[in-house]
């Protein structure tokens, strides 16, 4: 089999990059490790940035998303009781965000690269990349035992941070900067109202939590724990509780059905460069953010759109040396997401240590909500940096 960009991993950058590729004439095949269904149902991000809603629009993804996506144009911080709204709109000349979820993103790109005749192998196993130094880039994958291979001019290692394609890249060619938290989150999917139209990010002596939303009748929340919390000790009962006594007075927590119930660890990782000869890391493979700002699949949509363009100019000039500008053009963003993101999580949880640190992070906090400037920078980045 061959095809000219070889994709390891259908996420969403997996599938958005395969899909903008096919929208200006370059062919590639996905190789997915689990199943179709597995990848369509796993509950993770939830805000788009008004930029991501453009790419996934402009690519034909954008149908959906513009029926059933939740602008919004604010969100509120609630400190101890205190609640302030931020208006992003008013703070960024009307621009906004886009509540709809990652899993609902990931069906709408794989239901459209399907229909545009797109091949994607699920459950494909053992892939390995091999001699993309070379000129004849090689994908080995097994479906059903039976061992095939991919030749392709490109690999887009797209297959999130636990993904074969980092692991594949000798060490000496790659620097890692990483940061790891002593606090993961407990995030609770519930069929039951969210306890207001809007975000609501709080911060309390017990600790982080995070109010959001898949639709107006389906909440996600989140609670600052240990990075490695038991989730026997967390009875849905005993979430509910905990969820009400850090939101206070800011609103009231529904109770529903739980759909959902699971604990993510919390980590800052940066591969740079983002290459490897005819090797690409674009996503979760190669950078990993706290999700405290909302930007992980936001940066997978602006790593896409730097690649696709470099290999849409590399096609249609023969230039080569247009393929070395994506990842300086990707990390760039990616260090300015890295900053707002380490930056929105020291400000809201409970780092513990001798309260310094925290001390002076409340100082902030309380400064920022009163001041128009602060909201300001606070607002730009969460709406997303121009690409
Ligand atoms: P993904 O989504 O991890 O997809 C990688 C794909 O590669 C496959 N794969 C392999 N396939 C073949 N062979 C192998 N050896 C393979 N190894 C892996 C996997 O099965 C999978 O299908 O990476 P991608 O596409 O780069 O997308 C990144 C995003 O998923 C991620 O950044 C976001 O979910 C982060 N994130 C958030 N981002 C936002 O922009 N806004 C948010 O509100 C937000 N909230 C979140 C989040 C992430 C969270 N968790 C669970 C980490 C909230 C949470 C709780
Ligand atoms: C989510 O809805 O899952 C979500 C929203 C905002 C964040 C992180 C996660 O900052």
């Amino acid at each position: 089999m061959h095809t000219q960009v070889g994709i390891v991993g259908s996420g969403p950058s997996g599938l958005l990059l395969s899909q903008m590729l096919h929208r200006n004439g370059i062919e590639s095949v996905i190789l997915e490790r689990r199943a179709r269904a597995y990848v369509e149902g796993r509950i993770r991000a939830g805000v788009l940035e008004s930029a991501t809603v453009d790419l996934l629009t402009a690519v034909g993804a954008g149908e959906r998303l513009a029926r059933q996506g939740l602008v919004h144009q604010g969100f509120g911080i609630a400190l101890n009781g205190q609640h302030k709204r931020i208006d992003l709109a008013s703070h960024t000349g009307g621009r906004t965000v886009t509540v709809y979820g990652q899993t609902e993103v990931t069906r709408d790109l794989i239901e459209i690269r399907i229909a545009a005749g797109g091949t994607i192998i699920f459950e494909a196993e053992n892939v390995r990349p091999h001699r993309f130094d070379g000129n004849k880039p090689v994908l080995s994958f097994e479906v059903n035992g039976e061992q095939q291979e991919l030749t392709c001019d490109f690999i887009a290692g797209c297959d999130g941070y636990h993904g074969v394609c980092r692991a594949s890249i000798p060490q000496r060619e790659i620097a890692c900067y990483e940061r790891v938290y002593p606090f993961g989150w407990l995030g609770i999917l519930v069929d039951a109202k969210p306890p207001s139209e809007e975000l609501i990010y709080c911060r309390n002596q017990r600790g982080f939590a995070l109010f959001s939303m898949r639709s107006k009748d389906v909440s996600r929340s989140y609670l600052q724990c240990e990075p490695d919390e038991d989730l026997n000790e967390w009875p849905d009962d005993r979430v509910f509780d905990e969820l009400q006594r850090r939101l206070g007075d800011s609103g009231k927590v529904n109770i529903g059905p739980v759909i959902e119930k699971s604990v993510t660890p919390m980590r800052s990782f940066v591969a740079e460069p983002l290459r490897s000869g005819k090797l690409f890391l674009v996503g979760d493979a190669g950078h990993i953010v706290p999700p405290t700002g909302a930007k992980g699949l936001n940066l997978a949509a602006s790593d896409v759109y730097y690649l696709a363009t470099v290999l849409i100019n590399h096609y249609r000039t023969g230039n080569d040396h247009v393929l070395d500008e994506y990842s300086p053009a990707a990390l760039e963003r990616v260090w300015k997401a890295q900053r707002f993101s380490s930056w929105m999580t020291a400000l809201l949880h409970n780092a513990g240590g001798d309260g310094f640190d925290d001390k002076l992070r409340l100082a902030e906090l309380e400064y920022m909500l009163e001041s128009d400037a602060a909201i300001g920078s606070l607002a730009e980045n969460y709406v997303g940096l121009p690409y």
